[in-house]
């Protein structure tokens, strides 16, 4: 049987990434294969310095390139994201097209062009959004560095990711402890059923 297949999104400082980190531990133990955490935008990659770049030190870019290459960012490791589920392992994906949509959208764009550029993606057996305020955010850590960790641009994007999830995401409660959140997403992830084939994003 292929891996299981889950993307967990939410704002910035949601606590996202500890929880990824979790996840993969406890699927690790709990089905025994080994489980593979991917994190979009993936800055590793020469398209993911641009993006690291246009994040950090204010390269500027326009929205639609901008746009285009963190697709293609998710575009370029999606075969070897496929050839791990194939094996039989999991895969873990800190951000997906969800994030890819909304922070763009958030910008004023349209959504049916923001989300073209990631149809036939293949959907996760289940999403997880991490719901957290952006005031508790903007407490938590150094918000405030990147691009985009600005309130009133975070307010824009929490809007339209809680229209999204509400259609294609599961929805937890990220502003209780690491463990209580932790053992939210554990159950979420027990209960989903995973289908032989991965179905391919058609629209949100
Ligand atoms: P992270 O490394 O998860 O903190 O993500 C970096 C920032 O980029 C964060 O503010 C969310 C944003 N982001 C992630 N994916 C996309 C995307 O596909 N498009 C746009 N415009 N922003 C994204
Ligand atoms: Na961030
Ligand atoms: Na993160």
């Amino acid at each position: 049987m292929r891996g299981r297949f889950i993307a967990i999104e939410g704002l910035d400082r949601s606590g996202k990434s500890t929880q990824c980190d979790r996840l993969v531990a406890h699927l690790t133990e709990t089905t025994g294969n080994k489980t593979h955490l991917f994190k979009f935008p993936d800055r590793s990659t020469p398209m993911g310095q641009i993006i690291n770049q246009y994040l950090t030190s204010g390269v500027a870019l326009s929205d639609q390139a901008i746009h285009l290459l963190f697709s293609a960012n998710r575009w370029e490791r999606i075969e070897d994201i496929k050839a791990l589920l194939e094996k039989g392992e999991n895969v873990v994906l800190d951000r997906y097209y969800i994030s890819g949509i909304v922070y763009t959208q958030a910008k004023g764009l349209e959504r049916q062009w923001c989300t073209n550029p990631d149809l036939g993606l293949p959907v996760p057996d289940i999403t997880l959004f991490l719901t957290v305020s952006p005031e508790v955010a903007s407490q938590r850590g150094a918000y405030g560095e990147e691009r985009y960790e600005k309130i009133a641009f975070q307010k824009r994007v929490a809007a339209l990711f809680h229209e999204v999830a509400q259609r294609n995401c599961i929805t937890v409660d990220a502003s209780g402890t690491e463990e209580e959140v932790a053992n939210a997403i554990n159950q979420c992830v027990e209960t989903v059923q995973i289908g032989e084939a991965l179905d391919k994003f058609s629209g949100l």
